[in-house]
């Protein structure tokens, strides 16, 4: 009987990615520590509290990326950690971050650091925040700096931020992050601009301490589509959504320019380009648009789900593998090696994840056949980790944990994810034991 396979370069990277106030425990000098102490504010009434016990013992799970043959992991830096008090840099926390990476090298395992993942120290936040440009630039540039000079020699691919669409949106628009003020289009528009000038002036100062520094920057991009079929004003919504929440940060950074929507908010600050060695793809979900005259903030459009598409635990997001191809696509167009830095689904029971990763995957093979330049792919997660406003509902997994106990449990879809990484492809035995419905489409 004939055989099939995905091959998948040699060198390819096969990791996963992790935040650090998601998994490292009691870190309690930031903007979300506080606001978790708040009840109303997170789901349930959850608090991350001990999380997933990384910052006492990371290395008992670098050790199960090991058995899973992962060659990379993605990973981020607690600023209110390094400095909880502004101005006083703690060193036993950078020696501490220092022997993580240090753990992941040790173990075949290239660490790739994200400089700021959702988190601020407490007293930024009391300060204003990323809000004021002229507060936050040169703070984040000195923290970047002694970060970057500390860790040296253990890292050298450097993300400098998570999301800022994500990050922006949620805290100044969406109410679901701290200090979630008053929705105000306006300054969360100034929020994206000064991300970008941070990212610009943190990869100035990365280059000058580390030439050999590869860096990028973590972009979430959602497909946006028009609910009715053919209904004009849909489709024009999703297309102010799209060049809002994809477009206008990417291009701004690509182009050296700022992007037309961002102008008028943008900070005094020339922009430069080739401060982006690489493109880093978060990519989770696509969303259905309805004009709505009422909703200027978000592109005239409501943010919905296609009825009847295959969606995730807790309606987090629709299933939509071919949307992951659409965007390395678009990505390609910038010349530039892209890592797939997030990708993954809520799946307490893990009946969809094993076919999420083999369809998702599938859009990367077939990527890399048009020489597209896609590097890696790191899963989000490794372990069921504190999910934001979400609290612990939310599994994305691939072992599972209880935060009580900290007890782990590998996944199918973690064994799954370990077959793939070994071999770098994923055959017709992988696919009928994991996902058999799979079977017909795969290959085709
Ligand atoms: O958990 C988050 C992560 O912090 C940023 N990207 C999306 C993930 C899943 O929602």
């Amino acid at each position: 009987m004939a055989s099939f396979t995905l091959n998948f370069p040699k060198d390819f990277r096969w990791g996963t990615a992790t935040a650090a106030h998601q998994v490292e425990g009691n870190n309690i000098h930031n903007q979300w520590w506080v606001w978790e102490q708040t009840a109303g504010n997170i789901e349930g009434g959850d608090r991350s509290g001990p999380a997933c016990n990384w910052w006492e013992d990371a290395e008992a799970d670098f050790d199960r990326m090991v058995e899973l043959n992962l060659n990379a992991h993605r990973l981020s830096i607690e600023w209110s950690r390094i400095e909880p008090v502004e101005g006083h840099f703690d060193k036993d926390a950078l020696q501490r971050y220092h022997d993580m990476l240090l753990g992941l090298r040790k173990r075949g395992i290239e660490p790739m650091v994200t400089l700021h993942h959702f988190t601020n120290p407490h007293w930024l936040d009391e300060g204003g925040g990323w809000t004021n440009a002229e507060y936050v630039l040169p703070r984040f540039r000195r923290f970047v700096e002694h970060t970057v000079r500390a860790l040296d020699d253990v890292c050298d691919l450097w993300c400098t931020i998570n999301e800022p669409n994500v990050f922006a949106v949620m805290t100044y628009m969406g109410e679901r992050m701290p200090p979630a003020p008053a929705p105000d289009f306006g300054r969360t528009l100034r929020v994206f601009c000064n991300l970008v000038a941070a990212h610009i002036q943190a990869a100035a100062i990365i280059r000058e301490v580390q030439p050999r520094a590869r860096i990028g920057i973590a972009h979430h991009m959602r497909v946006f589509q028009g609910m009715r079929p053919n209904h004009i004003l849909d489709a024009v919504a999703a297309r102010a959504q799209d060049m809002l929440f994809n477009q206008s940060i990417l291009s701004s950074l690509l182009n050296g320019q700022w992007h037309w929507t961002l102008r008028r908010y943008a900070p005094n600050i020339k922009l430069s380009r080739g401060s982006l060695d690489w493109i880093g793809l978060n990519y989770y979900t696509r969303q259905a648009t309805r004009f709505r005259r009422d909703q200027a903030a978000s592109g005239f459009g409501s943010i919905e789900n296609f009825p009847g598409t295959a969606m995730s635990d807790y309606e987090y997001g629709e299933i939509y593998p071919a949307g992951l191809l659409t965007m390395l696509k678009r990505l390609n167009k910038a010349k530039l090696p892209v890592y797939i830095t997030e990708n993954g689904l809520p799946d307490h029971d893990d009946d969809q994840r094993p076919g999420f990763l083999i369809a998702h995957l599938r859009e990367v093979w077939k990527a890399i056949q048009y020489c597209y330049d896609v590097r890696g792919y790191y899963h989000w997660s490794f372990v069921d980790n504190f999910e934001w406003s979400e609290g612990w509902r939310m599994k994305f997994g691939l072992y599972s944990l209880d935060p009580q106990t900290q007890l782990r449990e590998l996944r199918r879809s973690g064994a799954l994810y370990g077959e793939i990484a070994r071999s770098s492809s994923i055959t017709d035995d992988m696919v009928r034991r994991y996902a058999p419905k799979l079977m017909d489409t795969v290959f085709r």
